[in-house]
């Protein structure tokens, strides 16, 4: 089709090789028909299968971060760990992969005999996902601390590594560190000392898994009036949880934490975020029965179907409190920071594979005469793609070493403060960028690439709940706003502040000279929105929530980009290239005058009138 296509265009000067394939076209057909097809029968594969190697010897550009920032003792131990693990990565865990993939959870309500058992049943790869995320230290290497600050991030890249080959399982995994993370940061408690212990454990035979029970049938992101389920105080001290939890992801998980309401004398509870309370439960008892939960069937989603995530109703679960009442929503909220940088680094692996097998594949597919890599158009795309990525991946790196430094007291308020602000941008601007790469990525493999057995859709599909998940694009774009208004825009200063000082240390620069001048501009941008939006309403930065995230997005990555990057003095050229790349996008869509009406109440009615087509 697509020589046609592209034959029947007038006026366009034809390649070498397609010229060649234009002369064929007068062969006589029928004789090479038959040969053809003769041959097709002893051909197993018609194009040569687009593969990566050692994700971590591959990854040039997560080798010189590593290189450029870890101390020299630590870097030598985790580089061969790292590298030991993209060799098993590739030969043991990646084909355990496809079977997750391959053997969805199966739930069972009843038993042959009547008796209702509620059994979901996992695929013995997932299982051994678990054993092996245990094996790894993927969970323990973020509380053990051995290498202090750089613990963090090291377990981020052995996530980010593990991640596309994980069948799912980096889902539960996310869940389990953001639980470990809310237990830690209560100092953990003696009733929550052995569940901390096997959360974080190296044993397999220890470990846990955790679920987050946030979502309810009246929704995921308006937590506050959307929860329903209601706890019931016991002679014990424990509390017994009555509910429905909508949207469980990994249920078949050892624990969970989730919220609910608890019930005074009288049977009332206090609505909004002020009634709601965070509670740790076992999902079995030691025998194995569940904790008086019923699942009620298993969702049946466009991605992620490795794994098992299902509605369930909680019929007395025992439960156990584990922050101040009316505080529920500021204690998980630790975890949701968590499973929020969980969602980056799913994002920026599943952009990485994408463009690892696009750029393997076009040193393999031959078109219109020569390789997709002699293509210049071709590679364009490609290119393009690898300037998201690098930046994606700079940003999460960024990320995870604050939280590092963080978690080991080494932070200072501002390094918090800019921690806290960039988690949800970064959730929300990998989240679009991942599902938009991973479109352009399925194209370079043309018609191949929409097809379920090469294992590229699903990659796709589980790509595309990353901006849904864990709060979805507005809703993070709000929590952006939430976070300016709790510091008292104290955030900002400190965010114009670091990428301003970052400039001027790489002007010095002479080829990023045109970067640092795109990105000072980008700077008195927002400078200026900023002024303007701050005398106006509360619905002018609502309406600009969005632009705005992005415009901190762009900017900082180009921070991260230009200055930790590619002003190094190692830098490569193709550092250079990627960041001026990256600034030459536009790096502050938000728009610059609040006062042009994009985001006033005129233009909130226009947008009203657009969707719903009102005069
Ligand atoms: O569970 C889900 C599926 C699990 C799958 C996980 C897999 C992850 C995989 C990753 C990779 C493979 S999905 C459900 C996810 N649900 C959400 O993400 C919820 C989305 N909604 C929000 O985020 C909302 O903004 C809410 C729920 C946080 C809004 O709640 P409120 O109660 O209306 O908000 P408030 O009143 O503003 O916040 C209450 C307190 C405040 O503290 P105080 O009272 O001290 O001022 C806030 O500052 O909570 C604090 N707070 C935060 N603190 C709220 N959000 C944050 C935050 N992100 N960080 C720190």
């Amino acid at each position: 089709w697509d020589r046609c296509q592209m034959l029947s265009v007038k006026g366009i000067k034809m390649t070498v090789g397609q010229e060649q394939q234009a002369g064929m076209k007068h062969k006589p057909v029928l004789e090479d028909l038959e040969t053809h097809l003769a041959r097709r029968e002893t051909e197993a594969l018609f194009q040569e299968q687009p593969e990566t190697g050692n994700q971590y010897l591959e990854d040039t550009l997560l080798r010189s971060y590593l290189k450029t920032h870890l101390p020299p003792k630590v870097l030598e131990e985790v580089h061969q760990d790292l590298e030991r693990f993209g060799n098993r990565l590739l030969t043991k865990i990646q084909p355990l992969s496809w079977e997750c993939e391959q053997n969805p959870p199966v739930f069972r309500q009843y038993d042959a005999w009547g008796q209702r058992v509620d059994h979901i049943h996992t695929c013995s790869a997932w299982r051994r996902m678990k054993e092996i995320s245990a094996e790894e230290g993927l969970i323990a290497e973020a509380y053990e601390k051995r290498y202090s600050n750089w613990s963090r991030l090291y377990q981020a890249v052995k996530l980010y590594l593990f991640s596309s080959s994980s069948g799912g399982f980096s889902c539960p995994l996310a869940m389990t560190d953001g639980a470990a993370k809310v237990i830690e940061s209560l100092g953990i408690p003696g009733s929550l000392k052995n569940a901390f212990d096997r959360l974080t454990s190296r044993d397999p035979n220890k470990f846990w898994t955790s679920g987050q029970w946030m979502t309810e049938r009246r929704g995921g992101s308006d937590v506050a009036n959307g929860t329903e389920t209601v706890a019931r105080k016991q002679p014990d001290g424990t509390y017994r949880l009555y509910g429905f939890k909508w949207f469980t992801s990994a249920a078949d998980s050892d624990m969970a934490l989730t919220l609910a309401r608890i019930a005074d004398a009288e049977g009332q509870c206090t609505q909004g975020s002020r009634g709601l309370s965070l509670f740790f439960l076992r999902v079995r008892d030691e025998e194995g029965n569940l904790n008086s939960i019923q699942v009620q069937r298993l969702k049946d989603k466009l991605g992620t179907r490795q794994m098992a995530t299902a509605e369930l109703w909680l019929q007395g679960a025992r439960a156990e409190l584990i922050s101040a009442e009316g505080r529920g929503v500021a204690a998980i909220s630790n975890m949701l920071n968590i499973t929020r940088i969980h969602n980056v680094i799913a994002a920026v692996a599943s952009m990485r594979r994408m463009v690892s097998l696009s750029r393997d594949y076009a040193r393999k597919r031959v078109a219109f005469g020569k390789l997709l890599k002699d293509h210049p158009l071709h590679m364009q795309t490609i290119a393009r793609m690898e300037v998201q990525v690098r930046g994606a991946f700079l940003l999460l790196m960024e990320i995870v070493r604050l939280l590092g430094l963080a978690e080991t007291n080494l932070a200072s308020e501002q390094e918090q403060l800019l921690l806290r602000l960039l988690v949800p941008v970064a959730k929300l601007y990998t989240g679009k960028q991942a599902s938009a790469v991973a479109v352009e990525a399925m194209e370079s493999f043309g018609g191949q690439g929409y097809m379920e057995d090469t294992g590229l859709p699903v990659i796709l599909r589980d790509t595309l709940v990353l901006s849904i998940w864990e709060g979805t694009t507005n809703i993070l774009s709000l929590d952006v706003l939430r976070c300016l208004a709790k510091s008292q825009e104290q955030v900002m200063a400190v965010f114009l502040s670091t990428v301003q000082k970052k400039l001027e240390l790489a002007s010095g620069t002479e080829e990023l000279s045109p970067a640092v001048q795109r990105t000072r501009e980008a700077i008195g941008s927002l400078q200026q929105f900023m002024a303007a939006a701050g005398s106006g309403q509360a619905l002018t930065m609502e309406l600009a929530a969005r632009d705005f995230s992005y415009s901190l997005a762009r900017i900082y990555t180009g921070r991260a980009l230009l200055m930790e990057h590619a002003a190094r003095p190692d830098a490569s050229p193709t550092d250079i290239c990627a960041a001026l790349r990256w600034c030459n996008q536009e790096l502050c869509p938000v728009a610059v005058e609040s006062g042009r009406g994009s985001y006033g109440a005129g233009a909130a009615l226009q947008d009203s009138a657009l969707v719903f087509g009102n005069s």
